[in-house]
């Protein structure tokens, strides 16, 4: 673009948003308040999306390709309107533009609420893979609810989470556009009972209550590319608003009950990102979503098929994450028999074939189980399918497997007056996959081992990936310009292009520039925290960081004890010879999760005894940030030094933020879990610092026994002075941590902290070595970067379109 067109351009784009100021307002630029600037903007970036939503819309009708559809409780999409900016190429117009207006660009940015519509990893992977379908224009969409509350805001308060209700919709939502005329009944309850007509068997539901689902669309748009792929939300409203014979026979009461009833079901998320609690709303919402969803996907296909549902096996996507979205292949079957007359079999190849199923955690606590008598008075259709599915399925193992009824029983579906969702999920899907390959080999050797036995062909991996737009370009654009004089840009739509910068792999003059950037994100990230907890942190420290889910398989436990112990040794030596550190923590404890709760308050005390003590606070200073969001997470990971990836090998499933992390060019500190075993590969034994036991071992421990916290404890003089620590008074008056020493000490630490913990803090000496020669630190940093590109989602995603949804 040359200057005259540039200043035409931005000429053009002040009017209109000059213009939009008064629409939105009804005041002129001068007198409109920041939240109204945004909504400008936000009102006049949606309308240019608005036109490529449509082409991209025609196009898809026109010339049906396969069309994947991602099934999610849950999509953490973070805030848009930068990212919709930055995709549609407008990033110099605009914040040229503003600024010549006196508009503070990152001012507006900051009134876009972040939608918590997910927990943590899982939900943000659903989010990353739909950013990268649309940059890789795969017709890909996703299908969730459009909660009216999202996760809880966290504050911390006297050292303690306090959870605040996350009203995100209340200054409204520029990016969806609210579609009532496609609306769907969702059936609850009543009876079902199979009837001939015209000769043959009909099932008709009857005095079921019905539920309107309206959807909401947010466009999903690619980088540069034109694609606007679509995010389809779902709200539960009653049927026509108030019950009116109800209302008008007095019983007014009533019909206000079932009006907030109907609504219950979308009002918030269940905060839990880990354990089952077999709520009756949570079935409902379940149901809800995947009702709903189906209807509209197999209308919009019939439209689109001479008004048949034939070949849409090969045509349909149906994508479920987790199995929170496993009464698909139920719903399917109803759909296919009831609504379009298929028989059984015919219905079961397409919804096989239609289906695939991602599994994200082997924590036994997290499966789902639904109980039988909840599930067929809710959804009674459901249940009887369900239970023919098991009872063909049954038939056919003792067919191929005869005499077999441990085999029988350990991968029934139904069994002890449970429904299990998982069995169920690959009962009904042609593809279940893990999202690592240690978690992938545990799930066919372990968890689903009698299922790999009977469907191997139907098991497959694909290690997770994050957007590269989202936790590189668009968070850290210092680095983004650096990379971009440096080696060109086609890393921006190639990933793996990054391996270009091991030609600087020794280059002092390219270590100059990455290191002043490091720096200046460091420092902006410590305006942040002096900003918001008051805490002055030197920015040329280590800055060491562990932002996730507050669980105690992901160990902060781990990380707080280890500090405890440095300050114990700063205490006897306040000369000890290390880089000064700072600890950062970030995250959010499910609110009935008393454990993790103690969690953050044992490391907010530790950051009050050590922030606190001149003897040791010019060497280690502790943050824990509230409320760790999508915004603050973009904000984090290019100031970091260190990633703490320390969870008990076996359990996390992959880890995303290790990506996020490495991508801004820290070096993990981790076990051999997850992703980090690919990261571990990807950079070589130099570029990162591992410790601690293999998943193997913590199996045999498990398997076996032969592990005794107490024999660690009694060894290990450091561990029995930190311990102590937690219940002798150290943290002052009333603040006592009996639980935490309880679980490491009197129930055998069952995550094996006390076992690692000498791993750990050797691990955590190589570090500060490693660090203090900027020479090798440096080289390590941007090795990861380098070696990063396996790690963005586009990667997942072509895996996804190769080898499980066969889409070209
Ligand atoms: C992950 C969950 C999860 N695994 C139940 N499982 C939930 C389970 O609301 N619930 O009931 C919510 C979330 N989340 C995470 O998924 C894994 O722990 C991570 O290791 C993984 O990286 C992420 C994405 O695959």
């Amino acid at each position: 673009m040359d200057a005259s067109d540039k200043s035409q351009q931005k000429d053009a784009f002040k009017k209109e948003f000059i213009k939009k100021i008064e629409e939105v307002s009804g005041n002129c630029l001068a007198d409109a308040s920041v939240l109204k600037q945004y909504q400008a903007l936000a009102e006049l970036v949606m309308e240019k999306i608005s036109a490529e939503w449509a082409q991209t819309n025609m196009q898809y009708n026109k010339q049906p390709t396969k069309q994947v559809y991602f099934f999610s409780i849950e999509f953490l999409i973070g805030r848009l309107l930068n990212s919709y900016i930055n995709n549609l190429s407008l990033e110099e117009i605009v914040t040229e533009s503003l600024d010549e207006l006196g508009l503070d660009y990152e001012a507006i940015l900051a009134q876009e609420s972040d939608p918590g519509l997910g927990n943590g990893g899982l939900g943000r992977l659903m989010a990353c893979y739909l950013d990268s379908s649309a940059a890789m224009k795969m017709p890909a969409h996703g299908n969730g609810i459009r909660y009216k509350y999202g996760l809880f805001e966290q504050r911390i308060i006297n050292a303690e989470q306090i959870e605040v209700a996350d009203n995100w919709l209340k200054n409204g939502y520029p990016f969806e556009i609210r579609k009532p005329d496609k609306s769907v009944i969702v059936k609850y309850y009543g009876h079902v009972h199979a009837e001939n007509i015209n000769g043959n068997l009909t099932f008709v539901h009857e005095d079921y209550e019905p539920i309107m689902a309206v959807p909401y669309d947010i466009p999903i748009m690619g980088y540069h590319n034109k694609t606007v792929n679509s995010l389809r939300l779902w709200s539960a409203e009653p049927i026509d608003g108030f019950d009116l014979p109800t209302f008008n026979q007095g019983q007014f009461l009533y019909a206000v009950r079932q009006k907030s009833e109907a609504e219950a079901i979308s009002q918030i998320l269940y905060p839990n990102d880990s354990g089952f609690d077999g709520k009756l709303l949570r079935l409902k919402q379940e149901y809800f979503f995947v009702c709903a969803g189906l209807k509209r996907i197999v209308s919009h296909y019939k439209r689109n098929n001479s008004n048949s549902v034939d070949g849409f096996g090969e045509k349909i996507c149906i994508h479920i994450n987790d199995t929170h979205p496993a009464m698909c292949g139920p719903e399917l079957m109803r759909i296919f028999m009831d609504e379009e007359g298929l028989g059984w079999n015919d219905a079961w190849k397409m919804t096989v074939a239609s289906l695939s199923f991602t599994n994200h955690t082997v924590m036994p606590e997290a499966l789902e189980k639904w109980s039988v008598d909840m599930m067929s008075k809710l959804l009674p259709r459901i249940y009887m399918i369900i239970e023919e599915i098991n009872r063909r399925f049954i038939e056919e193992l003792d067919l191929n497997y005869p005499n077999d009824p441990d085999r029988n029983h350990s991968l029934s579906i139904i069994k002890d007056g449970q429904v299990h969702m998982a069995n169920l999920s690959i009962v009904t899907s042609h593809s279940i996959n893990g999202v690592a390959s240690l978690h992938s080999k545990i799930l066919r050797e372990e968890t689903f081992h009698g299922f790999y036995q009977v469907f191997p062909e139907r098991f497959n991996s694909v290690t997770n990936g994050v957007s590269p737009r989202r936790f590189l370009m668009y968070n850290n654009p210092k680095l983004k310009n650096l990379l971009n004089e440096s080696i060109g840009n086609e890393w921006e739509t190639n990933l793996f292009q990054l391996k270009r910068l091991l030609n600087f792999i020794n280059d002092p003059v390219f270590y100059e520039k990455y290191n002043a950037i490091k720096l200046s994100n460091k420092s902006q990230l410590a305006d942040y925290i002096s900003r918001r907890i008051g805490l002055h942190v030197d920015p040329t420290s280590i800055f060491d960081i562990q932002v996730k889910r507050i669980h105690e398989y992901k160990r902060q436990l781990l990380n707080a004890l280890h500090i405890l112990y440095l300050y114990n040794r700063l205490k006897e030596n306040p000369n000890l010879e290390m880089a000064p550190r700072t600890f950062i923590f970030a995250g959010k404890a499910a609110p009935g999760y008393y454990y993790a709760k103690d969690v953050i308050k044992l490391i907010n005390a530790i950051a009050e005894l050590v922030n606190g003590d001149n003897t040791v606070n010019t060497k280690i200073k502790v943050a824990f940030l509230a409320n760790f969001n999508v915004s603050l997470a973009e904000k984090i990971y290019p100031a970091a030094n260190i990633s703490e990836q320390i969870s008990t090998a076996g359990k996390e499933a992959s880890g995303t933020s290790n990506m996020k992390f490495m991508m801004n060019g820290a070096v993990t500190l981790g076990t051999m879990d997850g992703a980090n075993i690919e990261i571990a590969e990807a950079v070589g034994p130099t570029n990162i610092v591992t410790f601690g036991l293999t998943s193997e071992e913590v199996s045999n421990y498990n398997k076996y026994g032969g592990y005794r916290s107490v024999d660690i404890f009694e060894q290990d003089p450091r561990i029995q002075q930190v311990l102590h620590q937690l219940v002798d008074g150290t943290f002052g008056f009333g603040l006592n941590f009996q639980s935490i020493y309880d679980s490491l000490l009197l129930y055998n630490d069952p995550y094996f902290v006390l076992k690692d913990f000498n791993a750990y803090t050797d691990a955590q000496n190589r570090v500060d070595h490693l660090y203090r020669n900027e020479q090798i630190w440096t080289k390590m940093s941007i090795t990861n970067i380098a070696q990063s590109g396996m790690f963005s989602s586009d990667r997942s995603i072509s895996d996804y379109q190769r080898e499980i949804w066969t889409v070209k």
